[in-house]
């Protein structure tokens, strides 16, 4: 079973890559992603998230063998510290790799598509594995953004990607679901999901959101002098989607910005007993 502790849990993003929307270049030597890793521990994170290729929309693919170069010393760190550390991949060899260094968990934004080895190194492991919703590379990602009725849709899709992974062996209660907001979404899709996540909740599953500084939230955001706000500006918003999820019944939010939503989630549970 996956660990639930009576509240929503709070995943902190800790991306070891150059070209990430939000924190892109920020961690790039080991010292600086482990000390940023510690400090979303102590201000309350269950998970810290390490990811070595960007996802960012048309960001261009890096090979395995440079993602490894950038997350297996920072999982096997963090690890060693005693951190519970899910490996943000969609191959199976860099699952595979960091799993050995000590990573706990597999957080998939393709739910398994992009590589069909991955459903076996989950299964050998016995980890939890976090199947997102996915309908394509970054590269040309929005082309995909097209549905009749997206919870509806993005619902049934999770369901073929939980099949797949029962028929290669995965244990159900394994499984994380995640909608992938931004992934093949416009911003009204977005807020669709945000809307109906109790929804895709009745499949049974645990539920991650990833709202965290993301595009969609300066659809409803405004600026005095009229202009976007950039990424570290939407972490007030962002702290309204922890709230939404941890309300929804979500089993944990990945976020930028721990502080706040681990407060939030905490109010949440308590206002909810
Ligand atoms: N979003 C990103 C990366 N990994 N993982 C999960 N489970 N859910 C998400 O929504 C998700 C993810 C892209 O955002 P980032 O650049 O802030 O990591």
């Amino acid at each position: 079973m996956i660990a639930r502790p009576g509240r929503c849990v709070v995943m902190g993003i800790l991306n070891v890559t150059p070209d990430s929307f939000s924190d892109g270049g920020a961690h790039d030597t080991v010292g600086a992603a482990v000390a940023h890793g510690r400090g979303m521990v102590a201000a309350g994170a269950d998970y810290v998230d390490v990811g070595g290729e960007s996802t960012r929309p048309g960001a261009a693919r890096v090979d395995a063998a440079e993602e490894c170069r950038r997350v297996l010393p920072v999982v096997a760190e963090l690890s060693r510290l005693g951190i519970a550390v899910s490996i943000d991949t969609t191959r199976s060899q860099v699952a595979a790799a960091a799993l050995a260094a000590g990573a706990v968990m597999v957080n998939d934004v393709s739910g398994g598509l992009a590589d069909p080895a991955m459903a076996r190194v989950v299964a050998d492991a016995g980890v939890p594995w976090v199947l997102v919703h996915w309908r394509g590379h970054s590269s040309d990602m929005y082309a995909a953004a097209g549905y009749d009725d997206v919870v509806a849709d993005v619902r049934r899709e999770l369901c073929r990607r939980v099949d797949g992974a029962l028929v290669a062996g995965v244990s159900p209660d394994r499984l994380v679901l995640d909608p992938g907001l931004g992934f093949a979404k416009q911003p009204e899709h977005d807020l669709a999901l945000l809307a109906g996540l109790a929804d895709i909740g009745d499949l049974g599953f645990p539920l991650l959101v990833g709202a965290s500084r993301k595009r969609f939230l300066n659809a409803v955001l405004e600026t005095a002098d009229g202009r976007a706000r950039t990424p570290l500006e939407r972490d007030s918003a962002t702290l309204a989607t922890t709230v939404l999820a941890a309300r929804a019944g979500a089993w944990g939010v990945r976020v930028h910005d721990v502080a706040g939503s681990a407060d939030a989630v905490r109010v949440v549970a308590a206002v909810g007993r």
